[in-house]
């Protein structure tokens, strides 16, 4: 076993008793309430998931093994001359919950690096697909087309005892991390550089082999680690987190997971967002002809999009009750380095007069603004002005958090998720059960 591995099973050794105790012992315990609203409200705030991997606070925001992101930002081991940490190392942190020393990063880095050789035809299933289709979609299928790779499936198809399940699931979990920065960027070569492939480099880190293969100079590096480490986790039930969980937890392969996950991301109110806000932020630009706009327009621009019954791009969550953290770190990241760029200046200006707009139309509990309305303004900043692309990169980053939680959910043995659900008529029924039991009481 190498280093990462061994240290992971001593930690789902320590940690199965914990969850076997409270199983055993304590199943009873009520830990929330499931009302009407919850069940006809999408579930929001029902706490029915576990993981250990993140936790999401409405204030504070996202902690990484108890960690914020600011903090990971200064305690994790960096590339020589980077602002930004190594992903590897956050990857060290999600599945293990320790900070990994210089030694266990490279060791780490060494995995992904052995791993990273993508199979031919993942580049002929990209070339196949047909003009206009979604980099998302493009994405799901390349992930999806490595299935037949799966050590899962083929162990558990030669019978292997559950206690094992952990074992195959981290390989094939690596075999795919390792594999995405390739994926995406040759996604991107042949839909926005006429399929020229820039070859990766062995000896470089996740985040600069991604921006040496998509042929964009320092400190783009950085960009990368920064985009994919503050995207790899937000606890298990947001969509795309939940999905994967979900579709793994019938002991699906982490490429049928993973890929079920990005399609989940592609939507408009999850990942997508970071494309609506580009596209919104155009339509800004275009109105405005390039001058910047002055306070009242951009308000209107505000109210206008409202008007239309639509949402604002970047803004409100269904947990955060304060601006992301994730949002700030970008913004710390975009004064230092494009403060000139005039897309951030709308940005800039947004982020001032949007959560007025919000408040002043009282529907959304969350005005503030989220990881989404800041990501694409630092990639477009650095060339990569096809928006259309930039859930992909949300895509590579969640998909690291995803993974180190399906191999818990796997070392834990979580089983198979199925909720049950009501018809219309049973939930009318239990309102009027229960208005007669208030009447008989009073
Ligand atoms: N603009 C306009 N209206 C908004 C809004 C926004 N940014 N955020 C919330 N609202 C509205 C909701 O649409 C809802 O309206 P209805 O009552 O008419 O349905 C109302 O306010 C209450 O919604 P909420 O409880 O505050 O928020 P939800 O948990 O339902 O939804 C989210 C959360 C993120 C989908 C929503 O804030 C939104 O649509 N934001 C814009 C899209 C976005 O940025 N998504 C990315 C989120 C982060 C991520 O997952 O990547």
């Amino acid at each position: 076993m190498t280093g990462l591995k061994e240290k992971l099973y001593q930690k789902i050794q320590e940690w199965r008793p914990r969850t076997q105790r409270l199983l055993d012992n304590y199943s009873d315990v009520v830990i929330d309430e499931v009302t009407i609203g919850k069940v006809l409200g999408g579930m929001r705030g029902l706490k029915s998931l576990v993981t250990d991997i993140s936790y999401l606070d409405p204030e504070e925001g996202i902690r990484y093994r108890g960690h914020t992101l600011p903090e990971l930002f200064k305690e994790l081991p960096r590339p020589k001359g980077s602002e930004i940490p190594y992903v590897e190392g956050v990857f060290y942190l999600l599945l293990t919950g320790d900070i990994p020393t210089e030694a266990e990063v490279a060791d780490t880095l060494d995995e992904f690096r052995k791993r990273r050789i993508l199979p031919r035809y993942v580049y002929e299933v990209i070339d196949a697909f047909p003009c206009c289709s979604h980099p998302m979609a493009i994405f799901s299928t390349a992930i999806l087309t490595m299935h037949r790779e799966s050590f899962f499936t083929r162990k558990y198809q030669a019978g292997m005892n559950k206690l094992d399940y952990w074992d195959p699931t981290y390989e094939d979990a690596l075999n795919l991390l390792a594999k995405l920065p390739e994926i995406g960027s040759y996604i991107y070569a042949k839909l926005y550089r006429d399929g020229k492939r820039i070859q990766s480099d062995p000896n470089l880190d996740f985040g600069s082999n991604f921006a040496r293969m998509m042929g964009i100079r320092k400190p783009y590096d950085d960009v990368s680690r920064m985009h994919f480490i503050i995207h790899a986790d937000h606890e298990s039930g947001n969509v795309s987190a939940h999905t994967g969980h979900l579709v793994a937890s019938s002991l699906s392969d982490i490429y049928l997971a993973i890929s079920a996950m990005i399609n989940g991301l592609a939507g408009p109110l999850h990942g997508l967002a970071n494309q609506e806000v580009l596209r919104w932020l155009q339509e800004l630009d275009a109105r405005m002809d390039g001058k910047m706009p002055k306070e009242d327009e951009l308000r209107q621009f505000v109210w206008d999009t409202l008007n239309a019954g639509q949402v604002i791009p970047g803004f409100g969550h269904a947990v955060l009750r304060k601006t992301d953290p994730r949002y700030l770190i970008q913004r710390e990241f975009s004064l230092k380095h494009l403060a000139d760029d005039h897309l951030f200046k709308y940005v800039d200006m947004l982020y001032r007069i949007v959560p007025d707009v919000l408040k002043e139309q009282g529907k959304a509990k969350n005005p503030w603004p989220n990881v989404d309305a800041q990501s694409g303004v630092i990639q477009w900043h650095y060339g990569v002005d096809k928006y259309d692309f930039y859930t992909v990169l949300f895509g590579i980053g969640r998909s690291i958090g995803i993974c180190a939680n399906i191999i818990w959910d796997r070392a834990l043995l979580y089983p198979l998720e199925r909720p049950k659900s009501l018809t219309t008529e049973m939930l009318e029924k239990k309102v009027e059960e229960q208005q007669s039991r208030l009447k008989t009481a009073s």
